[in-house]
């Protein structure tokens, strides 16, 4: 073995993709509707040098999951032989996939494999993840993104108390419900319901066109959320701007930028005042190096979207870094799933970033 922090140049060997259907320990129901299964492609990017990079990505629908295998086992025999260094990787892709263009399962398979060859590169250099991008191990504040949908306003008062209990800084409420007194209750139950010291975020996961999201938005303007997420279609910035601009509460956006370009879009149009990408469809770790420049530019808090275990080594490394989002969908095939038991994450000080499958759980739930 080299060196801690010596980063020999790598070469692909083999890609294989699994995916396994995870059941959710507390569904997932939102305004677009309800999961109870977490889709996830499980990618090993396996290298001449004897070191496995991994990632996931989770799918959402099955299908999606199945689409992502198929392109994964189609282009896998293409990769052998090639650089497993993420940029030239990512120049090889976006040339092949040029015409069909690189959105949905595509984006989402190269981010797939940069996320692993990142992983790939930090276990060759003995260093956690957070260390190779050059920055320390540090806490991020977590919130409990489980559970909570849009459901009676004791249930949820009830379920809040009880993630609460689980150690969180803080809770997500989705909302979006029928009548707009049923969201502003809820809200209301759930403070009481808390202590003090743990904050609120509401998603209302693009719900609302602009005159009701004004109305909506303005009703729950005074009872001190952390942010309010996704009040419109996920595109409209401008919309997403006057909001921003009319309101007190934080608007939060980012789970829907498709790369750094959108969300440089986004900020040009002072369409929020918070961001949070999902390292998947930011495109990885790459992706998220340059959407953290340009929060870092634009002066403006970025939290992540899903994906804990990575993403608490990418806040660790971004100037601007505010909230993690804790869900624990992956964390059944997981050898050493994330501990975010004291309110924090901080990333695991282990080389690379710390995915490891759990083979029998993988067994368990594998679909294809
Ligand atoms: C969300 C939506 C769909 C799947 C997972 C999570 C939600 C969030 O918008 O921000 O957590
Ligand atoms: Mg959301």
């Amino acid at each position: 073995m080299s060196a801690p922090g010596h980063v020999p140049a790598l070469t692909l060997r083999a890609v294989d993709a699994r995916l396994v259907q995870v059941p959710m320990r507390r569904p997932l129901h939102t305004s677009a509707g309800r999961m109870t299964h977490a889709p996830l492609a499980l990618l090993d990017v396996h290298t001449e040098q004897g070191i496995t990079g991994r990632s996931y990505l989770f799918c959402y629908l099955e299908p999606v999951g199945r689409a992502v295998l198929a392109l994964t086992r189609e282009v896998a025999g293409a990769l052998v032989g090639l650089s497993a260094q993420p940029a030239a990787l990512r120049r090889v892709l976006t040339a092949r996939y040029k015409l069909a263009g690189v959105g949905g399962p595509i984006a989402g398979l190269l981010a797939g494999l940069d996320m692993a060859c990142w992983d790939a590169l930090a276990i060759a250099a003995q260093l956690p993840l957070v260390r190779l991008l050059g920055a320390d191990p540090r806490p991020v504040p977590a919130y409990n993104s489980n559970g909570l949908g849009p459901a009676a306003t004791e249930t949820v008062a009830a379920e809040a108390a009880e993630l609460a209990a689980e150690g969180m800084a803080a809770v997500k409420l989705r909302l979006g419900r029928t009548v707009p007194e049923d969201d502003r209750d809820a809200v209301e139950a759930v403070r009481r319901a808390l202590p003090r010291d743990v904050a609120i975020m509401a998603d209302y996961n693009q719900a609302l066109d602009l005159p009701s999201a004004r109305q909506r938005c303005g009703q729950l303007d005074e009872l001190g959320l952390t942010w309010i997420e996704e009040p419109i279609r996920h595109d409209d910035y401008t919309g997403a701007a006057e909001l921003t601009a009319e309101l007190r509460t934080p608007i939060q956006i980012g789970e829907n930028f498709a790369g750094p370009r959108a969300m440089s879009t986004a900020l040009a149009s002072r369409a929020s005042d918070l961001v949070m990408p999902d390292v998947d469809r930011i495109g990885g770790v790459t992706g998220w190096l340059q959407a953290a420049a340009l929060a870092d530019v634009a002066a403006i808090p970025m939290s992540n979207h899903l994906y804990p275990e990575i993403s608490t080594h990418l806040l660790a490394a971004t100037p601007t870094a505010h909230w993690l989002e804790y869900v624990d969908w992956a964390a059944p095939v997981l050898r050493e799933p994330l501990d975010v038991t004291t309110g924090a994450a901080t990333p695991p000080d282990r080389p690379g970033t710390g995915i490891e499958w759990d083979e029998e759980a993988v067994a368990r739930y594998r679909l294809a």
